[in-house]
């Protein structure tokens, strides 16, 4: 298989509306391979392990052989794990398996068993001030079709809190929490106030929508163990698809304390990084869901691996797809989320225009459902006249002070 050889490895960094971190791989044929490695404020760590110390290791060798480059960019670093590895990693691994499917001429998900589902639930993000904004805001994604909705609501005495824009909300889709700037935004937070506030919003939510609508709520990392348990309960009269990080997940067996109390599935892991940070986890059977996304876990051979040990506990995936996920990580996740047997929900925050105008992308979107097309490979390409436009721009996501000025997780 001389042809496939891998001849090229370029980083490709651009900010066409947000910042991305593209690894292209070419092979001596001429086939090309696209992997995502942004890392969300932390992009050039990950462009700079790649290109000073991954893709030299790389040129000549076969590109067919995902399994190995894999074993050998983790095993092989002596230095394991860890975001910035695992997301040059997956980058790596995506772009190897866009190649080996546009050289069967399938799509990815063909090579992933096939598909087990005609398409992927799909959730979308709304945001609101107060309760009609944030009604709104789930109406207007129920008109594009969807039929999942995760809600985010500003909280009484913060001046900033995750999930809700700054300005007065111009869409579904305006929430971005990277901003450009010299430094991290700072935003304010208050356990206590956010814990007497949210459970009335989803109960007005709940009682406005109806029983049917699947809501999800994102507490992102914020509670202590004994606070999550407490929201987890007094939620469950609203029915959650998921509470999503009730508590930071550094420490695993904090989980038991919340599972103890409460009957609100949970979901965790867009943060975790490696089959080894979900192994208390998912053997205790902690969670529901798990968050990883396909580019920040190592790629698909690593992420099938963990939702293939997630799948003995039923434990389904929840992938990670929020804006700082490129289209290339999106179609990545959609042929993983097709194929696997234990699929829950997809996570669909739509790019703006302008990142759509610099990544060609094939899924589509019907009825509440992504589907990752049909298209051999991944079915993305990156259009260098396009991105080439938008240079780098700096960015990061805010930093929480309480109001002594301690930080707190965000
Ligand atoms: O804060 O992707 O569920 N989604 C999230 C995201 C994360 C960002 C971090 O880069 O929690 O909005
Ligand atoms: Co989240």
């Amino acid at each position: 298989m001389q042809g496939s050889t891998i001849r090229n490895v370029e980083v490709l960094v651009a900010s066409p509306g947000r910042t991305f971190v593209t690894l292209r791989v070419t092979t001596h044929d001429g086939v090309v391979g696209l992997g995502d490695a942004t890392l969300n404020g932390r992009e050039l760590a990950v462009a700079a392990y790649l290109r000073d110390h991954v893709a030299p290791m790389l040129i000549g060798s076969d590109a067919h052989r995902i399994e190995d480059t894999w074993q050998l960019l983790f095993r092989g670093a002596y230095w394991r794990r860890g975001p910035v590895t695992m997301t040059a990693i997956a980058a790596i691994d995506v772009a190897l398996w866009d190649i080996k499917a546009k050289v069967a001429g399938l799509p990815l998900f063909q090579l992933l068993g096939g598909a087990s589902r005609e398409g992927c639930l799909a959730y979308a993000h709304a945001t609101g001030h107060d309760v009609p904004e944030l009604l709104d805001s789930v109406r207007a994604s129920l008109a594009e079709g969807f039929r999942a909705v995760r809600v985010q609501t500003a909280v009484p005495g913060l001046s900033k809190v995750y999930g809700v824009p700054s300005a007065p909300s111009s869409g579904p889709y305006a929430y971005e929490p990277a901003s450009r700037g010299t430094l991290p935004s700072v935003e304010d937070w208050d356990s206590r106030a956010y814990l007497r506030h949210v459970p009335g919003v989803l109960e007005q939510v709940r009682h406005e929508l109806g029983p049917e609508l699947i809501l999800l709520h994102d507490a992102h990392h914020r509670l202590t163990p004994i606070e999550a348990a407490r929201l987890g309960r007094s939620l469950e009269p609203y029915d959650l698809f998921w509470l999503e990080d009730c508590t930071p997940v550094d420490n695993q067996e904090s989980l038991r304390l919340v599972r103890e109390h409460t009957t609100t599935p949970l979901a965790v892991g867009e943060v975790l990084s490696s089959i080894w940070d979900y192994q208390t986890i998912i053997r205790e059977q902690l969670v529901d869901f798990v968050r990883s996304s396909v580019v920040h876990a190592g790629g698909i051979t690593s992420l099938r691996r963990i939702l293939d040990h997630a799948g003995m506990y039923q434990i389904r995936s929840g992938m990670h797809g929020a804006t700082d996920i490129s289209p290339v990580g999106q179609a990545a996740a959609l042929h993983l989320a097709l194929a696997i047997p234990n699929f829950g929900i997809q996570e669909y925050m739509k790019h703006s225009a302008t990142s759509l105008a610099a990544f060609r992308t094939s899924f589509t979107f019907t009825d509440g459902y992504l589907h990752p097309g049909t298209e051999p490979g991944l079915g993305v390409d990156y259009l260098d006249e396009v991105a080439d436009r938008y240079p780098y721009e700096r960015a990061y996501l805010p930093v929480n002070r309480l109001k002594d000025g301690t930080v707190h997780d965000w």
